[in-house]
């Protein structure tokens, strides 16, 4: 006879509802769900229902417990009293195991480059380069860079993020003598006009140049497994980083992607990441996690991880997410990479209501327009 089907198999529809039934012997992650904001989030915290979301504007009132199984994973979800009640009759590791889990969820963020993470904040894009997916050729002529990277920081942008090599699924490496010859002046010009700086780069010589020239955010999409060189740069540098979650590299990450569980093993690896630059001397508050959306990741991942963007506050780091005009946008609702300011404001408020704290975006004008909106209505809730 068949075994019964376990009631908490994550391949299943839903992850069951509860806690009764749950018996991982793997370790647990913890992603919140069930969010709140403004006075429904007051009211709830203050009578213990729900917890802070890294110590920012956004509050959870449910645990969706996942865990490894050798066949895939298991989910179980519920309240955070249920969660604790369940957790005290587990064995000590497990008690320790969970209250470290909601202690890295709840924690709140120490400034990032500078930045308070009190709100979202937006990263602007801007690609030095001649064949980006999106805005490949438009500046790649030094001047043409500087003023767009002037206007994104007009428009509200608080981080342009520079970059002179495409990551678009199929790209060429371009050489670092190539790279640098983009992105230094830019980065030097930028920087000098009081504007906050990251450089997009995987090559240790690059970042060592453009941090020189006066960036302050180091955005690396292999989260610095690219160069032999770039973990101690960046540990020497006192930067800020962002460790981004990448499956293969750019020529070859998109043809038939797999995974055990996208979730976990994106969080696994960015977990992994984080403590190899724990062990360089890299402070955790320094560090921003992304799991890298559209990075060796079919459709289908993409939205486990859009849906469970709150799980990665559990590498007690800030949050950052890319999801600006991307590919899946077009697939799943239409439009040519300049058409898809709907879907990529769509994404940016799934993960502001995630407590997300970093948007990468090409549109920051729009996107600050929409995230405005969104705090305002969600902060008048008890006026209606
Ligand atoms: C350089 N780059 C392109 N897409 C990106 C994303 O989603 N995140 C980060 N950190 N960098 C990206």
């Amino acid at each position: 006879m068949a075994a019964p089907a376990d009631p908490c198999d994550v391949r299943s529809p839903a992850p069951v509802r509860g806690f009764a039934a749950f018996r991982p012997a793997a370790p647990v992650r913890l992603s919140p769900v069930s969010f709140l904001e403004g006075p429904a989030a007051a009211a709830a915290l203050a009578q213990g229902l729900a917890l802070p979301l890294a110590g920012g504007p956004v509050a959870f009132a449910e645990i969706e417990a996942r865990a490894r199984r050798a066949d895939g994973a298991v989910a179980a979800q519920g309240p955070i009293g249920e969660l604790r009640r369940w957790t005290a009759e587990q064995g000590r590791s497990r008690q320790d195991e969970i209250a470290a889990g909601l202690a890295a969820l709840t924690a709140p963020r120490r400034d990032w480059a500078g930045l308070r993470l009190d709100r979202p904040r937006l990263m602007g894009v801007l690609n030095v380069t001649p064949d980006s997916f999106s805005d490949g050729g438009d500046f790649i002529d030094a001047e043409r860079a500087v003023a767009q990277g002037r206007a994104l920081a007009a428009s509200g942008a608080d981080i342009v993020d520079v970059g002179g090599e495409s990551t678009r699924p199929g790209a060429e490496p371009v050489s670092p003598e190539e790279e640098l010859r983009r992105v230094e002046p830019v980065v030097r010009r930028l920087a000098e006009a009081g504007i906050t700086v990251s450089i997009d780069t995987r090559r240790a010589a690059v970042m060592k140049a453009a941090l020189a020239a006066g960036a302050r955010i180091v955005n690396d999409v292999t989260a610095l497994t690219g160069d032999a060189e770039s973990l101690a740069i960046a540990a020497c540098s006192g930067a800020a980083l962002v460790l981004m979650h990448m499956a293969g590299d750019p020529r070859t990450m998109q043809v038939d992607p797999r995974y055990d569980e996208v979730t976990l093993d994106v969080f696994d690896f960015l977990e992994t990441r984080i403590a190899a630059c724990v062990a360089a001397g890299i402070p955790r508050e320094r560090i921003a996690v992304d799991p890298g959306i559209g990075f060796g990741k079919n459709d289908a991942h993409n939205l486990a991880l859009l849906a469970r963007l709150a799980l990665f506050h559990g590498t007690g780091c800030a949050v950052l997410l890319g999801a600006s005009r991307k590919s899946f946008i077009g697939r799943l609702g239409g439009g040519g990479p300049r058409q898809r300011l709907g879907g990529s404001l769509a994404a940016a408020l799934a993960a502001a209501a995630q407590g997300v704290q970093i948007l990468r975006v090409h549109d920051v004008a729009e996107t600050r327009q929409a995230l405005a909106l969104r705090a305002a209505i969600v902060g008048s809730a008890a006026l209606s």
